[in-house]
């Protein structure tokens, strides 16, 4: 069994980290303290081994592909957010939520011109919200938390799909509870597709696979466990072990010596990856969060923070029948100086995630297009004006931003349709995925060390490294309330959330 990812991970290294966020706050400090001497950290690292359960063999479970709601062959759809018992693993149940009683939960697949049509019913026991994230919808459709439903209620969506093609997700979005759901399983992958995107003939059928990457923890009944009470740095972003692709622990699945488009969907907590193969040494980013590219970006590894999507296409060509292709984490220790769970593998881990077993050597036959779809570029002289959101943890060890903690119904920032610079800077030792709702936008600049590949394509989410600012174009299209926060789990559920009133 491959535990690499434990190599790098040492009490000292934990005591070592947690420095960097003892700077920030006194009452924080005292929890950071009492953390490392309560905490398993001065185990040695053979002892978080054994917490994997041997049963959790990497690369034996096959891939679970979700099925589909898709709105070419039905007018309206139905989710239903529930308790269900379901085979993570094939010797025992494990209790999670979902929207239909299985996971991986559907895929939505809707062409652009279509009506979305859905009944949404809340089974759980409490208040809970769909957001469609990505979609650009009216406020009453997004799925704010202040419009969550009560337990046993039904809400019914229904709007217009208006824009082009991409990698969208759906998941629940009540306020503090969020991370809890979507880590029990309440999300899902939403594409929209459209003609310009249909005529570059992208791989497709079997050569097309949504990948929902989430690491999460498990006991050894196989039952998810959340936050550790015993270990405050939990509350700053839940690091699993475990890692999940469409809820399969460390899946394989069967390829044939052809180019594969792989959407990949970060759904995890807080963790970073940093996406690489192990023996194939280029791949082709062709897609970011809200859109195609303008033309593939070959890279070596791609940066992924939590609610970022990848569209990549990888090729198997030259791979013979037998060969194992990993997909893994690098790590990614610039992610973030604080020590979350000592338990549990650091930013800086490297991490397997899954392996493709080529099984079929074929003749490849499909070629990548040089040219994808055009972007406009927004241009900064087109900004009527220039704002900036600060992303600060303030006394308590709250996550903020603006240093003021959310408020369902405070308006923190009154915009006019139209297109404004957003400067987001990071105060604190940590990346931050930074998400608005209702937009997408582009990134103008970022002060850091680091260039991503994926500022060049429609975002609406930018991961923000630490102490860096980010500049992104903002194209404000549809009026109404919408949120905008940091999409580390725990952190808007925290307080790390503002409301963006557009008019
Ligand atoms: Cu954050």
């Amino acid at each position: 069994m491959d535990r690499r990812y434990f190599l790098n991970y040492s009490a000292i290294t934990a005591a070592y980290l947690l420095a960097g966020c003892e700077e920030r706050s006194g009452r924080e400090e005292g929890k950071a303290r009492q953390a490392v001497s309560d905490s398993p950290a001065a185990v040695p690292p053979q002892k978080a081994e054994e917490k994997l359960p041997e049963q959790i063999m990497p690369f034996t479970q096959k891939l679970k592909i979700p099925g589909e709601i898709d709105f070419a062959q039905i007018k309206k759809a139905a989710l239903t957010a529930q308790k269900s018992q379901v085979n993570i693993f094939p010797d025992m149940q494990t209790e999670v939520l979902t929207f239909q009683g299985d996971l991986p939960n559907p895929t939505i697949r809707i062409k652009k011109g279509e009506v979305f049509d859905l009944d949404f019913m809340n089974n759980l026991a409490d208040p809970t919200i769909i957001h469609w994230h990505g979609l650009i919808v009216p406020e009453e459709m997004d799925g704010h938390p202040k419009d969550a439903i009560a337990s046993g209620a039904t809400k019914q969506y229904r709007y217009p799909i208006e824009q082009s093609a991409g990698t969208f997700w759906y998941h629940t979005h009540p306020h503090g509870r969020t991370g809890e759901e979507i880590y029990r399983g309440l999300a899902g992958f939403y594409m929209i597709e459209d003609e310009e995107e249909k005529r570059l003939n992208l791989p497709q059928g079997e050569f097309e696979l949504p990948l929902m990457i989430q690491d999460k923890r498990f006991d050894e009944k196989r039952q998810l466990r959340y936050k550790d009470p015993k270990v405050p740095q939990d509350n700053n972003g839940l690091l699993g072990d475990v890692i999940l692709v469409n809820a399969t622990p460390f899946p394989y699945h069967e390829v044939k010596s052809e180019k594969y488009r792989l959407r990949i969907l970060n759904a995890s907590s807080v963790r970073t990856y940093q996406l690489a193969f192990d023996t194939i040494g280029e791949f082709a980013l062709v897609g970011t969060d809200a859109g195609l590219l303008e033309s593939p970006v070959m890279v070596q590894s791609v940066v992924l923070s939590v609610a970022e999507r990848v569209d990549i296409i990888v090729d198997f060509k030259d791979k013979e029948v037998g060969d194992r292709v990993t997909l893994k984490t690098l790590g990614f220790k610039e992610g973030s100086n604080l020590t979350l769970h000592p338990d549990y593998p650091a930013f800086d881990a490297p991490m397997d995630i899954m392996q493709f077993h080529v099984t079929e050597k074929i003749l490849d036959t499909q070629v990548l297009p040089e040219k994808l779809i055009p972007i406009p570029r927004l241009q900064a002289s087109d900004a009527v004006n220039t704002r900036r959101i600060t992303m600060e943890i303030i006394a308590g060890g709250i996550w903020t931003l603006d240093q003021k903690p959310f408020d369902m119904h405070r308006v923190d920032q009154r915009v006019k349709l139209g297109t404004e610079i957003w400067e987001i800077k990071n105060s604190v030792h940590m990346a931050h995925p930074f998400h608005m709702h209702g937009v997408r936008f582009q990134v103008l600049d970022r002060d850091g060390k680091i260039a991503f590949p994926t500022d060049k394509g429609w975002k609406d989410t930018v991961i923000v490294m630490p102490f860096e600012t980010v500049r992104i174009i903002v194209h404000f299209t549809m009026p109404g309330l919408f949120v905008y926060h940091c999409h580390i789990l725990e952190h808007e559920d925290q307080a790390m959330m503002a409301n963006l009133l557009v008019e």
